[in-house]
C-alpha cells in the first residue's frame, strides 16, 4: 500500500504479528519496542518476504525516545499513516496484595506510553488530513475481574481515549480511530504476573479456555486498516469461541 506504520511492542506477540502482516500487504513498517535484538530478527525475516522495515529500540514511557522512533520514522519511510499503540503490560494482581510498582508500571506503559506516541504523530496527521490510530484495548477495558483492577483502568482508559479521538478527529480531519479489544491470545503477556496467588487462581478460572492465535488480532487489525477510507471500523472485540 506504500503507507508508513509505526507498531510499538512489535517484538513479541499481537505486535510481532501484526508487523508482519502488514507489512506482507506493502505497509513500511516501523518497529518499536525495548528489546532492539527480537527487533532485528524480525525486521529480516520481514525483509526476507520483500517487506520494508525500520528498527527503532524505544521505551514508549520516554518522552525523548518517542520523539525519535517518530523522527527516524519519519526519515527513512515518510509521515507516519498508521500508529498501532500496542505496547502493554498485565501484571495482574490482587489489590491487596499492593504490587504498587507494578500498577506504576501498567500506568506508565499502558496509558501514558499511549499518550506520548499519539503526541507525537497527531501534528502531522491533522496536517494531511489522514491517518489511522490503532488501540489496543481489552475485553478487560469493559469487564473488571477480581485481580484485573488496574490493568482493566488502564484499558478503561484507552478506550476513553480511542472515543474521545474519533470525536474530535474523525469528522473534522479524516483521521480514523479503532479500538481492538482482545479476549484471551496466547503470547507472552502472562509472564508479566508476579502475584503467585492470582496466577493461580487465574489458571483454574481460563482452565478451559483455548487461547486465540496472535494472528487472529492481527487480522483484526488488517481489517479495520484496509476498508476505504470513508469506512470508519470503531471497535472490534475478539475473543476465543470458549471464552464466552
Ligand atoms: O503481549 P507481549 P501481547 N516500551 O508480552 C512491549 C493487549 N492484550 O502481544 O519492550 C516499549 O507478547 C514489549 O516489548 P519489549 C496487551 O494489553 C493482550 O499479548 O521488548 N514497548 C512487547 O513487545 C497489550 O497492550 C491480550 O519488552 C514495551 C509488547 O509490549 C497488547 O495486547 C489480551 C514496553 C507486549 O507483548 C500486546 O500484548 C488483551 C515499553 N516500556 C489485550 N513495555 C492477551 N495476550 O491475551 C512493554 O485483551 N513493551
Amino acid at each position: 500500500s506504500g503507507k508508513t506504520a509505526i507498531i510499538t511492542g512489535a517484538s513479541s506477540g499481537i505486535g510481532e504479528a501484526t508487523a508482519k502482516t502488514l507489512a506482507a500487504q506493502g505497509v513500511k513498517v516501523v518497529l518499536a519496542a525495548r528489546r532492539g535484538d527480537r527487533l532485528e530478527e524480525l525486521k529480516k525475516a520481514i525483509e526476507k518476504d520483500g517487506g520494508a522495515a525500520l528498527v527503532v529500540e524505544t521505551d514508549v514511557t520516554e518522552r525523548a525516545a518517542v520523539k525519535n522512533l517518530v523522527k527516524q520514522a519519519k526519515d527513512a519511510f515518510g509521515p507516519v499513516d498508521i500508529l498501532v499503540n500496542n505496547a502493554g503490560l498485565m501484571p495482574l494482581s490482587y489489590m491487596k496484595n499492593l504490587h504498587v510498582d507494578e500498577w506504576m508500571t501498567m500506568v506508565d506503559v499502558n496509558i501514558k506510553g499511549v499518550l506520548l506516541c499519539l503526541a507525537e504523530v497527531l501534528p502531522d496527521m491533522t496536517e494531511r488530513k489522514q491517518g489511522h490510530i490503532i488501540n489496543i484495548s481489552s475485553v478487560a477495558g469493559r469487564e473488571v475481574m477480581p485481580g484485573s483492577a488496574v490493568y482493566s483502568a488502564t484499558k478503561f482508559a484507552v478506550r476513553a481515549l480511542s472515543d474521545g479521538l474519533r470525536k474530535e478527529l474523525a469528522p473534522k480531519y479524516g483521521i480514523r480511530v479503532t479500538c481492538i479489544e482482545p479476549g484471551a491470545v496466547e503470547t507472552e503477556l502472562l509472564d508479566t504476573i508476579t502475584d503467585d496467588e492470582l496466577r493461580t487462581d487465574f489458571k483454574d478460572s481460563f482452565g478451559n479456555v483455548e487461547f486465540l492465535d496472535k494472528q487472529d488480532i492481527a487480522n483484526a487489525i488488517h481489517y479495520a486498516v484496509s476498508q476505504p477510507d470513508g469506512v470508519h471500523v470503531n471497535e472490534l472485540q475478539v475473543r476465543p469461541t470458549s471464552q464466552g
